[in-house]
This record gives structure tokens, C-alpha cells and sequence, in this order.
């Protein structure tokens, strides 16, 4: 069964060329300004466009709070993420299968770095920020990669509602 998982998550991967940069050599170092690439999820926002902040704080009991969030479709929102604990957490927002691939990714390589417009990486005691566009209805997780935190349950979800 877990070769089976394996095999199915290299596959998930391997057939979503640019939806991580996780190869082994695109790693260190930003290249240039953040992306703009559309995502199942949305897009990444400029901070002028925000018409909403939402403050998100994470803690060492692995939760995020809030955990649920309603926005409408074409919502630009600043995420404003506050880490409370004492050891590093993130904010990463996506598909459910997005985020547990990610999440299964991480396990296997926990050094990985990575820096997408749709995650923030906040050390202890440090709040980091996010401008994000739900530009696509539907129901979206948001979650905290790092290994271990994911199947502690440090997830949220996220409703994108027509207007
Ligand atoms: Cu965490």
C-alpha cells in the first residue's frame, strides 16, 4: 500500500510539470519577480488591489485560526499570518490534491525550499504576508507542509462563492 501511494503521488507530480518547482536543481535563490500563474485556486494578487485583510494565526498545537474562510470569486485578499508558536510553520494555500502532494514531497525531502505567491514560510514570532486572488469558485485547503504538521491536521479550508 505505501509503495502504491508512492507511485501514485510521483505520478500525480510528474504529470503537473510547473505546478511545483521541486525539481532537484530549481531550488535557492528567487528568480526574478514572483509569478503570476494562474492556478486552479487563483491568482497571485497585487497588495493595492486588497480589498480585504485576513489575519491568520499559527501555533504549535497545529491549527490555524481561523480555519474557515468564505471569500467571493474575484476577491483580492492580504493574508496577514502571524506564527505564535515556537518552531517554523507555513501557509499554503491550494487544491486538496495539490496540498497532499506537497505534503507527501516534503516527507521525503524536508529541506526542500520553495517560495510560490501562494505560500508564506513565517518563522517563530514572525508574521509574514500574502496577496492572493480567488479568481475560481470552489473549495480550496490551505495548510501547513511542513513534515509532520499536514497529518497533525494543520489545514484549513477555504469556500470561493460565485457572486
Ligand atoms: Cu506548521
Amino acid at each position: 500500500m505505501t509503495l502504491l501511494r508512492n507511485f501514485v503521488v510521483a505520478g500525480f507530480v510528474a504529470a503537473t510539470p510547473g505546478a511545483f518547482a521541486h525539481g532537484t536543481d530549481d531550488h535557492g535563490g528567487k528568480q526574478g519577480p514572483l509569478r503570476k500563474e494562474q492556478k486552479a485556486w487563483g491568482i497571485a494578487g497585487d497588495a493595492p488591489a486588497a480589498q480585504r485583510t485576513v489575519e491568520i494565526r499559527m501555533s504549535d498545537n497545529m491549527r490555524f485560526g481561523p480555519d474557515r474562510l468564505e471569500v467571493r470569486r474575484g476577491e483580492t485578499v492580504r493574508f496577514v499570518v502571524h506564527n505564535a508558536g515556537t518552531v517554523m510553520h507555513e501557509f499554503v494555500i491550494g487544491t486538496k490534491a495539490e496540498l497532499e502532494a506537497h505534503a507527501a514531497l516534503m516527507k521525503k525531502y524536508p529541506n526542500m525550499e520553495h517560495d510560490e505567491p501562494y505560500m508564506a514560510h513565517v518563522a517563530p514570532g514572525k508574521t509574514g504576508e500574502i496577496v492572493w486572488t480567488f479568481n475560481r469558485e470552489g473549495e480550496f485547503d490551505f495548510a501547513c507542509l511542513l513534515p509532520g504538521h499536514y497529518d497533525a491536521g494543520m489545514t484549513g479550508r477555504i469556500r470561493v462563492a460565485g457572486r
